[in-house]
């Protein structure tokens, strides 16, 4: 007997647990990523949703002619078409909050490893190095610094909140000041960059953010300063970041996100002064759990009730 229920598009690296969820009530449509999605024409006349993680495309969005929802494994949702989303009136949806616990503890995590070097100080006693002598004293302290957030949303603020028992500074940028915090705010990132010697980016990825952390922000955090990346690699020059940790204008640096991943350049990786994580902000079985449960009930509530949970914001449409 032919499945009539409505059908999902599940990509088939979209974490596991999202399938599960909506099989009971769905028929799942697993499908590999390729240029083209390797779907029959009656299938995908017959998907109403899709789950995705990371990239989804216009040309995809219209193989499913009557595909109405598009959650995204993920709170970035910069690799959904957007505009074309909206012009197709296709909801999108994200996994705000879930995360935010996680990837503030992997910044805090990060920032404490690029200033004190854990993980190249256990390296070198691994490998036998200390009844040789003591491992060198680290150049930087996390005592006494001035952190410049730059992106105060819902993890910027849980990265803030933990760094307060560290008894720093903490100052921020946005576009917009956020009357609910009394953390100095700067209207520009130059500015704070100025007044800091530690800056935390967590913004998104936009046309806006494009490498603006470039030279001549590396220049005034200066040789004392720490950069911090957990947002996306594109708001950071690479080609700058790698000159400035070189020549020690910048003193070191903390990335789990890069421009092209999962390639690092090289060059970055031979820096001594860069302490790189492969994208694992979120990545625990209890937080990628509820990220998956928040993708398949979007999925399950719209298609209930026409309603989504956590649409992003250009796409707050109803049904
Ligand atoms: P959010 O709540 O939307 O916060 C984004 C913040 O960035 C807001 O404070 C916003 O403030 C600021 N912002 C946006 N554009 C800006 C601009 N052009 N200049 C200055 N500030 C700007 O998002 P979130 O949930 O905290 O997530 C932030 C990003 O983190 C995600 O989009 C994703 O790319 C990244 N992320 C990475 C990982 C990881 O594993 N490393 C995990 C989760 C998320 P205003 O609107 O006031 O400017
Ligand atoms: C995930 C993230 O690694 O939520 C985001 O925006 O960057 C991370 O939580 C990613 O989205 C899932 O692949």
């Amino acid at each position: 007997m032919p499945d009539t229920r409505p059908a999902v598009l599940v990509l088939s690296d979209v974490h596991p647990h999202v399938a599960e969820a909506l099989a009971e009530r769905f028929e799942v449509v697993l499908v590999e990523r390729s240029e083209r999605l390797r779907i029959e024409p009656a299938t995908a006349e017959r998907i109403r949703a899709a789950a995705s993680s990371g990239s989804f495309n216009s040309a995809w969005m219209d193989q499913l002619p009557h595909l109405q929802l598009i959650a995204n494994f993920g709170v970035g949702y910069d690799g959904v078409d957007i505009a074309h989303a909206v012009a197709r009136r296709v909801i999108v949806t994200n996994t705000p909050d879930v995360l935010n616990d996680e990837v503030a503890d992997t910044t805090i995590g990060l920032l404490l490893n690029t200033v004190r070097q854990f993980a190249k100080a256990e390296q070198w006693l691994r490998a036998g190095n200390w009844a040789g002598g003591p491992y060198p004293l680290t150049p930087f302290s996390l005592t006494g610094r001035h952190v410049g957030i730059f992106g105060l949303g819902r993890i910027g603020k849980e990265i803030a909140n933990r760094l307060q028992p560290f008894k720093v500074k903490i100052s921020y940028h946005t576009r917009t000041r956020h009357p609910d915090v009394d953390y100095d705010y700067y209207p520009t990132l130059k500015d704070m960059a100025s007044a800091v010697d530690t800056l935390i980016a967590i913004v998104p990825k936009t046309a806006a953010t494009h490498k603006v952390i470039d030279a001549e922000i590396m220049r005034a955090l200066g040789p004392q300063g720490v950069l911090i990346n957990v947002g996306r690699g594109w708001s950071v020059d690479e080609d700058d970041l790698i000159a400035t940790l070189g020549d020690g204008t910048l003193g070191a640096a903390g990335l789990d996100v890069f421009y092209d991943e999962p390639h690092v350049p090289q060059v970055l990786l031979a820096l001594p002064n860069a302490t790189l994580l492969p994208h694992i902000g979120s990545s625990t079985v209890p937080t990628r759990h509820a990220m998956a449960d928040l993708v398949a009930n979007n999925i399950i509530r719209w298609l209930d009730s026409g309603h989504a949970i956590t649409p992003v914001p250009e796409t707050p449409l109803k049904r």
